[in-house]
């Protein structure tokens, strides 16, 4: 069985960070926000996050806060509740959550939420119970879930359950392992699961797993790194993991590293990038591979870091 290639990927991550001006950072620019919070978090994971200029990552996370109170994925883009959970994630990892005027991101989220309960992901009002997870992640890492109506929140992602156990992104959407994650997910972070019957969602989940060990987002689909997270946090969240074969998936995951250059690519011998080496890592840190740092599955932040936030430690 081959090994975790730690030190290369801590390489690779370090240097995306370096390479601003290539072609996959004029392609990835505004995704800045989200970018930065897979690479942060994978040194995190992987016990190097002290390799970071940490003033310089929290002013320029700062510089791309809007007026508003919301988040863009660069210094000048529009805010969007996606960078929003990135920034505050970000300077979660670093201690930095003191930098924030609270209030402020807390009203931004909070008129996000629309009468039926749901949330748009900014002022051009597209809903998906994707931005339904991030506002109650945000809210909860910065104690103000009392500021929405959370009982509504949670109607609305019940109302995305289907007949497969599964959830989707809108009522009546077809589950994906995606969705599932974040509607699972929400329901965790507002004490709520027990809207799930979980073995029936149990059961469909694990049925992601096929033959090479890799899981699916779907039913007939290719398995693909990023859904060792999806499908392994959700699993984990409703008591259900050990229904997949966790030594297959981690070979699965080994398999997609670049083990020359570093990174994780989504399928074995694919082009990797720092979101499947996010995924990866942080699939792998589920499955308790030895000398990484255990991360919390609801918040999709190291454990510590969790702990420090409601606990102080
Ligand atoms: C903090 C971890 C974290 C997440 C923030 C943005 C977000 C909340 C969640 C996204 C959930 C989601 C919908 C993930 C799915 C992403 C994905 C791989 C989509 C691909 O779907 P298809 O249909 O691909 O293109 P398949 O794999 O079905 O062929
Ligand atoms: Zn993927």
């Amino acid at each position: 069985m081959g090994e975790l290639a730690a030190k290369k990927h801590v390489q690779y991550i370090l240097s995306v960070e370096k390479r601003k001006d290539d072609l996959v950072s004029v392609v990835m620019e505004h995704l800045r926000m989200n970018g930065a919070y897979w690479g942060l978090t994978t040194l995190d994971l992987l016990g190097k996050l002290d390799n970071v200029d940490v003033d310089k990552v929290v002013s320029w996370v700062m510089e791309c806060q809007h007026e508003s109170g919301g988040f863009g994925g660069n210094i000048g883009h529009d805010p969007h509740i996606l960078y929003t959970l990135s920034a505050v994630q970000i300077l979660a990892l670093f201690d930095k959550l003191n930098v924030l005027d609270v209030d402020k991101v807390t009203n931004y989220i909070a008129g996000l939420q629309n009468e039926d309960g749901s949330f748009s992901g900014d002022m051009w009002g597209e809903v998906d119970t994707r931005f339904s997870y991030i506002s109650l992640c945000c809210l909860s890492i910065l104690r103000r879930l009392n500021k929405i109506n959370a009982e509504k929140a949670v109607n609305y992602i019940v109302s995305c359950k289907n007949l497969d156990g599964g959830f989707g992104s809108t009522p009546g959407g077809e589950s994906h392992a995606g969705q599932i994650f974040c509607c699972v997910g929400a329901l965790a972070l507002t004490g709520s699961l027990h809207h799930i019957d979980k073995d029936l969602l149990g059961w469909w989940l694990c049925e992601r797993q096929v033959k090479s060990g890799g899981l699916n987002g779907r039913p007939e689909k290719l398995p693909d790194v990023c859904y060792s997270w999806w499908v392994l946090s959700s699993l984990i969240m409703i008591d259900r993991v050990h229904w997949i074969n966790k030594e297959k998936l981690v070979q699965y995951i080994l398999d997609c590293q670049d083990t020359e250059n570093g990174g994780i690519s989504d399928r074995p011998d694919d082009a990797v990038d720092v979101y499947h080496t996010y995924f990866g890592v942080a699939g792998l840190s589920l499955l308790e591979y030895p000398g990484l740092k255990a991360i919390d599955p609801a918040y999709a932040l190291p454990v510590d870091v969790v702990n420090r936030i409601f606990f102080g430690k």
